[in-house]
């Protein structure tokens, strides 16, 4: 017999944290019971009741591509029949170290890992390796996975050293970690004057996916790194959401600014456990077995995950497959705003690359605070009216979402035409 959405849940919280194996999934930010697949192609995805929808989650950004697109299905078949790891270097490993360092100036090694999690943490200890010092700097309102030292929330003065932003984090973590506003140069600046030699890194996602999207300003990204060049800090973009999603060379591309180290992850995997931290050899040469940096995993470049991930980054260098990637998410985000204008409702949206926010406000967000102040209740309930209509944004105010290569024209229009019906008993 098949269970419901609702019995599915409540069943799973009696053997899973909260029914979820990630908070995210639990619908905590919007309210209500969470929604359980169990197919998906394309575009979309269906819940245990058959219900459909049309996704712009896309498993949280891997699925640029779409669900079980037949040439990464092919790859991870083809791969898993001849044995699921080994435990020992693959050709295929070699492939996609090679492939990525063709595809971004910046990165001269690759080190393969499980998880962005896993990415950032490793990424941070390198850093810290390599520079001898310990403080690093981070921004309010990025994510970079969970490990302790980024699990830090803004210390109560500008130069104040950060507190824990969850139970079990130790007080001593977190007080190597300054958490300062993303965007705010001066604020850069006072901080670099300040401390700036013992800085052993500076993490950020350039643009920011997960406070919604907040894209860094220019003059931000350039004062942070003609900063850490000048101070010897080590300079990582987190782009495990940004990489490949919003063009074929990352965000490091359309800014034109070169980082020392960047996370990698997502897009990279096509879907599969797969995730990289990768830079300049000088640094990347202090990681065990060359270096005294130690990191290490049971699974890290899996064969079967490394081919989802090459199959998936053989398919979006196709001509045009940025372009037609940006124009459909392009006219997802300006057909919500006519709709919301057409019924006089506050919001705005935009679109970087495959990659949208959405705000119930006036005025597109440029920092934290600034997002904080979008109508969050407005955000829920449009979330919900649309899931009734079968269209999946992601249950919280506070992320971004994402189109893939395999939604339709079509597909946006219904989603329009859904966002019209909404907002007209709005
Ligand atoms: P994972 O450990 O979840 O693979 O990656 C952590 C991570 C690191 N850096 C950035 C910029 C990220 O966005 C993430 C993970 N993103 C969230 C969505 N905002 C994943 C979804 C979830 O936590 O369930």
């Amino acid at each position: 017999m098949n269970l419901s959405n609702q019995q599915l849940y409540d069943l799973s919280q009696q053997y899973i944290p909260g029914g979820v194996n990630s908070p995210v999934r639990a619908f905590k930010s919007v309210g209500g019971t969470p929604i359980f697949f169990q197919r998906g192609q394309g575009a979309y995805f269906w819940d245990v009741e058959g219900k459909c929808y049309i996704d712009y989650v896309g498993s949280w950004g891997p699925l640029i591509l779409g669900h079980a697109h037949p040439k990464v299905v092919k790859a991870v078949q083809e791969t898993a029949v001849n044995g699921l790891s080994f435990g020992a270097p693959t050709k295929a490993e070699l492939d996609l170290a090679e492939l990525l360092c063709k595809l971004l100036p910046s990165l001269e090694q690759v080190r393969l890992v499980s998880s962005g999690t896993e990415a950032g943490m490793s990424v941070i200890r390198l850093a810290r390796g390599y520079t001898g010092r310990s403080h690093i700097i981070k921004f309010e309102g990025c994510y970079h996975g969970h490990d302790d030292a980024l699990l830090v929330k803004a210390g109560s003065g500008a130069l104040t050293f950060g507190h824990p932003s969850s139970a079990g984090v130790p007080t001593e973590t977190a007080a190597h970690t300054l958490v300062l506003n993303f965007n705010d140069v001066e604020g850069l600046k006072r901080t670099f004057t300040e401390l700036g030699e013992q800085i052993a890194a500076v993490i950020v996602e350039p643009v920011a996916g997960n406070m919604n999207l907040v894209k860094a300003t220019p003059a931000f990204l350039t004062e942070l790194r003609r900063l850490c060049t000048h101070y010897g800090s080590v300079l990582i973009f987190d782009e495990v959401m940004t990489g490949f999603r919003v063009g074929l060379t990352c965000a490091q591309g359309m800014y034109q600014i070169q980082p020392d180290l960047t996370v990698l992850g997502k897009v990279i995997g096509g879907g599969m456990p797969l995730a990289a931290f990768v830079g300049k050899k000088a640094i990347m040469q202090c990681l065990a077995p060359v270096g005294g940096v130690y990191q290490a995993g049971t699974l890290s470049g899996n064969p079967v995950s490394v081919a989802a991930g090459l199959a998936t980054l053989r398919e979006i260098q196709a001509e045009g497959f940025y372009s037609k990637l940006a124009l459909k998410t392009t006219q997802l985000t300006d057909g919500l705003t006519a709709m919301a204008r057409k019924h006089d409702v506050a919001f705005c949206a935009q679109a970087v690359g495959g990659m949208f926010g959405l705000y119930f406000s006036d005025t597109l967000p440029q920092s934290f605070s600034e997002v904080m102040a979008c109508d969050k209740e407005a955000f829920n309930r449009f979330f919900h009216a649309m899931l009734k209509e079968g269209i999946y944004f992601a249950p919280s105010a506070f992320e971004a979402g994402f189109v893939s290569s395999a939604h339709a024209e079509d597909d946006i229009s219904k989603t329009l035409a859904a966002a019209d019906r909404v907002f007209g008993f709005w």
